[in-house]
């Protein structure tokens, strides 16, 4: 019998350990591990055209399925194009392992063909990262890296010297198994006990939540309820929070809108919930703020807290809910649930139809393409305007999935992230927000989707511009530069790599092409040419005079109503 090999080994290991997939691009230094993976049926490699794809895919997978996912590059480049994605993973704090091989083990320190130094160049985006260098650290180096990324939530790596994954393997085996932790985490009684003091005494509570109350669903409702507390959410906590929630008040920050913004300003305590908002303008000031969080080391990040406990959401709101009264005060949340109502009819206005053969409004595009998908669709978008129309206008309903890069914020996340999604659940339909920008960046994956064959659907917001950053430009009182973006016929682009593709011109192309992309049973991709924003900002105000005033411009702009920044200019600069 042939020994086994390192390379097999490691395999093994990822098999035993749940792996169905690997994400990557072949090179020599990887054929150990490629090889290895030809030979068997209960793995597979999937092969991209971008290393950061494989890592963004792997993200994605790990996202929507909670368990460890794993991608590869090559030695020296192949390594390097991982990073941007693992960036996006290990800040998203999703499992995922990476498997980075290295030049020839002898050859490691003089400046080698491709020599980089993994440990180095991976150390602010793992949790973990070794080389194996004899193959006596196998699997347990491997298994060390697999559970400090289940545990840790965020990347692993290991890097691999070709030729050592080629050597005869010392161990026979996986030794370990990854079961998924079932342990809670609760604040103590007296913790307990003081928040319920606090939380009964107070009239105008807004609950902030985010990502971290996954899960939580009932028990939150149940808070919300006894408090008559109205739920703001951050932007990853979208897809847990916002559905079947009649204290739902929308999204604070530049994305957000009015309601949540206010909800969060006019209250007397603010309760956070497995939350990192980031952003320190739109904290209230005088308010009492309480944050309950799983990660300690999270508490009083974003803004100064009076209350900070350590706990899951789920197992501290069960503790929590027998120890609050029902609160008598409903004033807060009948106001802020009324702004909420007078917020959404604004934005559903903005996303019109409009003149049947005008410009399209992206929201527009946005607002369709929420009512046609799936019940059960995962959404990815891109960094970008088009993370504002998700933001905005797809509704999730505890099935739907959306997935963006919202920490990292990096462009072109998601066509691979989509990759990843469809692969990891084959019979979900997955739909792409991409930009025109975003989408040229790893334009290269369209040639995945028929290769591997995905039928996932890319629809692209081509307003030929960086169109976010010309915004950001505008707000900060700059002219416009280096945004134009001269484009090709995406959906000729597509055709010639095997996918469907269309290109909606007018608004009343719009419907009709999304239904046919949507029941395409294949790859497809709706170009959609989109009104480029073209709001500007009166040409005499100077730079001096803006100042102040960018972060109400950046607002304005995003939610359509640029005139009120011409109205302000005139109220307050021209008096
Ligand atoms: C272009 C762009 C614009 C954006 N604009 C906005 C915006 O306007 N508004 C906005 O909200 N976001 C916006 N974002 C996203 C923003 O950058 C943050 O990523 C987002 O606000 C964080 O959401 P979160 O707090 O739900 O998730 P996270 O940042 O993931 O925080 C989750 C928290 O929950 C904790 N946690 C995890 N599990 C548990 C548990 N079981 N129990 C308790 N705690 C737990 C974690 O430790 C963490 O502290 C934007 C992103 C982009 C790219
Ligand atoms: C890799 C990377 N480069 C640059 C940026 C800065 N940036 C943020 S949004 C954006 C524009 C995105 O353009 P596009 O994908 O066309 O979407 P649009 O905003 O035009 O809809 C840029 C350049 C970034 N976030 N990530």
């Amino acid at each position: 019998m042939t020994p086994k090999s390192v390379a097999n080994l490691l395999v093994d290991a990822l098999v035993a350990a749940g792996v169905q997939r690997v994400y990557g691009l072949a090179g020599d230094s990887l054929n150990g591990i490629t090889e290895s993976i030809r030979t068997r049926s209960d793995i597979r490699w999937i092969p991209v055209r971008h290393e950061e794809s494989a890592a963004f895919a792997a993200g994605a997978e790990a996202h929507l399925t909670g368990s460890l996912a794993v991608c590869a590059g090559s030695c020296g480049p192949g390594n390097l194009h991982l990073i941007n994605g693992l960036y996006d993973c290990h800040r998203s704090r999703v499992p995922v392992l990476a498997l980075a091989a290295q030049i020839p083990s002898s050859e490691i320190g003089s400046g080698y063909f491709q020599e980089t130094n993994p440990e180095h160049l991976f150390a602010q985006c793992s949790h973990y990262c070794e080389l194996v260098s004899h193959p006596e650290q196998m699997p347990r180096i491997l298994e060390i890296a697999m559970q400090t990324a289940i545990a840790r939530r965020g990347v692993a790596v290991i890097a691999l010297p070709g030729d050592v994954a080629l050597l005869n393997a010392v161990g026979a085996r996986p030794r370990l198994h990854f079961p998924q932790s079932g342990s809670t985490v609760c604040p103590s009684e007296a913790e307990l006990a003081q928040l319920a003091k606090v939380l009964n005494a107070a009239q105008r509570i807004t609950i902030l939540g985010g990502a971290g109350c996954a899960g939580a669903h009932p028990e939150l409702m149940a808070l919300a309820e006894r408090l008559q507390a109205p739920i703001v959410h951050a932007m990853r906590g979208k897809e847990f929070i916002e559905y079947d929630n009649p204290y739902n008040v929308g999204m604070s920050g530049l994305l957000g809108i009015s309601s949540g913004y206010h909800a969060m300003l006019s209250c007397e305590v603010l309760l956070m919930l497995g939350t990192d908002f980031p952003y320190r303008q739109f904290y209230p000031k005088d308010a009492t703020v309480v944050q309950i969080d799983l990660r300690g080391e999270q508490l009083g990040r974003r803004t100064r807290i009076d209350y900070g406990l350590v706990g899951d959401t789920q197992t501290t709101l069960a503790a929590l809910l027998p120890r609050l009264v029902e609160h008598p005060h409903q004033e807060h949340l009948k106001s802020c649930l009324k702004e909420f109502q007078k917020a959404r009819r604004d934005l559903y206005e903005l996303a019109s139809e409009g003149k049947r053969d005008g410009h399209i409004h992206p929201q527009y595009v946005a607002r369709v393409l929420d009512e046609l998908a799936a019940e059960d669709a995962i959404f990815t978008c891109d960094v970008g305007t088009p993370t504002i129309w998700a933001a905005r206008y797809l509704s999730m309903n505890g099935q739907r999935r959306l997935i963006g890069s919202f920490i990292h914020g990096s462009m072109a996340n998601a066509l691979p992230q989509a990759i990843g999604a469809q692969l990891s659940h084959p019979g979900r339909q997955v739909i792409a927000l991409s930009g025109d920008g975003g989408l040229a960046m790893l334009l290269g994956e369209l040639l995945t989707l028929k290769q591997v064959g995905l039928p996932l659907k890319v629809i692209v917001f081509k307003n030929d511009a960086l169109a976010f950053v010309e915004l950001e430009m505008k707000a900060a009182g700059i002219l416009e530069f280096a945004t134009d973006l001269r484009n090709p016929d995406f959906s000729r682009i597509a055709q010639a790599a095997g996918l469907l593709g269309l290109t909606a011109q007018t608004p009343d192309q719009v419907r009709p092409m999304l239904i046919r992309a949507l029941q395409h049973n294949g790859p497809a991709l709706v170009e959609v040419v989109v009104h480029r924003q073209e709001l500007s900002l009166p040409p005499s105000l100077s730079l001096d005079q803006v100042a102040g005033f960018g972060l109400f411009m950046i607002k304005a702009l995003l939610s359509g109503h640029g005139d009120e920044i011409i109205d302000l200019a005139k109220v307050n600069l021209f008096r």
